[in-house]
């Protein structure tokens, strides 16, 4: 194909904090970038015209104001990304384009769209002769400036023509692999960023619970709940995350004080969480540890009805200190690593079943690799759970791998005793102790769900399997001796 110099290697709409950093990214790794803001008018002056003018000035940057120009603009097959605001804004930008582009033309959503908006996409452009790639792009301004974790799904033709550019704006992980590979077909992308995101949650409830103890348990400064932290930083909970847990109790007001200790515990979300949970429901796996981190938000914004529980329910008691400083750190570093253990086991569950269900085909080693560097939940953790993936690929749960499990049975004595010490303090920690009954409901081979459904037979009709017939042979009992024998039909949901 002749390369014409003077058009653009690739488009970029959306000039917001996410697209101008792209745009940038794109520019310092050598593309040739157009870009397109859909409002040209800013506050002061034209959005285009301040970002081309501004922080693009220099750079292999061109601005248009105008969408056709922008398209015309662009080598064919066109490569355009969008990063606008998840929702209607990519549905009417995406009518506004059709009729401007040429077959073959490659859209990227950037923004963190709904997987099934991505998977409805996706046939949309294809049928009017497009490629669509649905790319969760996680890693914030920063991530978006000097490398972001990015992973693509949707028209697997597009991957050829965006990997060279997508690649090269992606963070490096510390082997110099980029973070950003295929993922699947349809929303898989979207889908796949979108449990990311719930593990972050995840994440960030675990580290503050373990705040929350050390503070109140350890009775430990700032000063001193940083050093621990910036010491596991150096350990098996390396991560980003815990860095910045660091700094942020490091961090001082304009009076001297401690800025921690001044922000209102009101945590707000944006729904990524909430999605993960709503479709780990739909697919009937156990995401219980993100649930719970999505409800203690929930809980946390209904400060004014806390603090009148906190009167009527006797709450706000003086918490019994645990001084044995050093048995305790050991005890809060075992409950957190062990229940990220857990939290990641049941995120990687719901990404293999909604594998299996829309035939996506995930290769999970491959989606911890790309979350290694550039995102919010990176770590140096996601090489062991590559690691474990790679040396078994029908895995059935990351817990069953024996480095996993080898790993949990070692944290396991100090974990139940920070679990049942804290709650005896009336201390919440409701992900610590959701993970730890996660595990011993999990490894029971027996659990108490038999009596579950004789209740259902008992009042619905709706059977049971025996333990001493094959599986598959449902049963119904006449326990009252005056019911009927007609059942219930035998289906889940
Ligand atoms: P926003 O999510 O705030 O979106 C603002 C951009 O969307 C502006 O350029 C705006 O143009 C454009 N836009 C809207 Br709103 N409606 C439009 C429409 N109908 N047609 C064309 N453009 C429209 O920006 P952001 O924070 O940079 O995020 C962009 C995407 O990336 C979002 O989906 C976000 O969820 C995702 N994301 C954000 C982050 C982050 O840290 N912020 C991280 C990862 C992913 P205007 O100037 O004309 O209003």
């Amino acid at each position: 194909m002749e390369i014409n110099k003077n058009l653009s290697d690739i488009g970029l709409i959306g000039l917001a904090v996410m697209g101008e950093n792209l745009a940038l990214n794109m520019a310092n790794h050598g593309w040739q970038v157009s870009v397109y803001n859909r409002t040209v008018t800013g506050l002061e002056e034209g959005v285009v015209e301040r970002f081309v003018e501004g922080r693009a000035k220099g750079k292999s940057i061109e601005g248009h104001v105008d969408i056709n120009s922008f398209v015309a603009s662009i080598a064919q097959p066109r490569k355009i990304m969008m990063m606008v605001r998840a929702g209607n804004a990519v549905d009417q930008l995406m009518e506004q384009l059709f009729p401007l582009l040429s077959p073959g033309d490659i859209l990227i959503d950037g923004g963190n769209s709904n997987y099934e908006d991505t998977n409805r996409r996706v046939a949309e452009a294809e049928r009017r002769g497009f490629l669509f790639v649905g790319s969760g792009v996680s890693g914030g301004e920063e991530g978006a400036l000097n490398g972001a974790s990015i992973m693509p799904g949707g028209s697997k033709a597009a991957w050829e023509s965006v990997k060279p550019v997508l690649q090269s704006i992606a963070a490096k992980a510390e082997d110099g692999t980029p973070c950003c590979d295929w993922v699947g077909p349809q929303g898989a992308g979207h889908f796949v960023k979108m449990i990311h995101n719930g593990i972050e949650y995840g994440d960030m409830q675990l580290i503050s619970e373990a705040y929350w103890v050390m503070k109140w348990m350890g009775r430990m400064s700032n000063e001193e709940m940083a050093d621990v932290f910036e010491k596991w930083n150096e350990g098996k909970l390396q991560s980003y995350l815990i860095q910045i847990t660091a700094e942020i109790l490091r961090h001082k007001d304009a009076d001297g004080t401690y800025l921690i200790d001044h922000i209102l515990d009101a945590a707000g979300q944006k729904g990524t969480g909430k999605w993960s949970v709503i479709n780990a429901l739909e697919l009937g796996k156990p995401l219980g540890l993100i649930a719970t981190a999505v409800f203690e938000r929930s809980l946390s914004s209904e400060k004014s009805l806390r603090q009148q529980a906190a009167t009527r329910l006797d709450g706000g008691k003086e918490v019994v200190a645990d001084l044995n400083r050093e048995n305790l750190l050991d005890e809060v570093h075992a409950a957190l690593y062990a229940s990220k253990m857990v939290s990641y086991a049941q995120g990687f569950a719901v990404l293999q079943e909604a594998s299996d269900r829309f035939g996506w085909n995930l290769d999970m080693a491959s989606i911890a690799r790309m979350w290694r560097n550039g995102c919010i939940i990176r770590s140096g953790f996601l090489n062991d759970i590559a690691a474990a993936y790679e040396q078994e690929t029908d895995l059935k749960h990351l817990l069953l791998a024996p480095y996993f499990a080898n790993e949990l049975k070692a944290q396991l004595n100090d974990w139940k005793h920070l679990v049942a010490k804290t709650l005896e303090r009336e201390i919440s920690i409701p992900a610590f102790s959701s993970a730890l009954n996660y595990l011993l409901s999990l490894k029971s081979a027996d659990l108490s769900a038999n009596m579950i459904q004789a209740q259902r037979d008992y009042f619905g009709a709706h059977t049971f399997e025996r333990k001493d017939k094959e599986r598959g042979q449902f049963f119904h009992e006449n326990w009252t001796g005056h019911g009927g024998s007609t059942k219930s039909g035998t289906y889940n949901v």
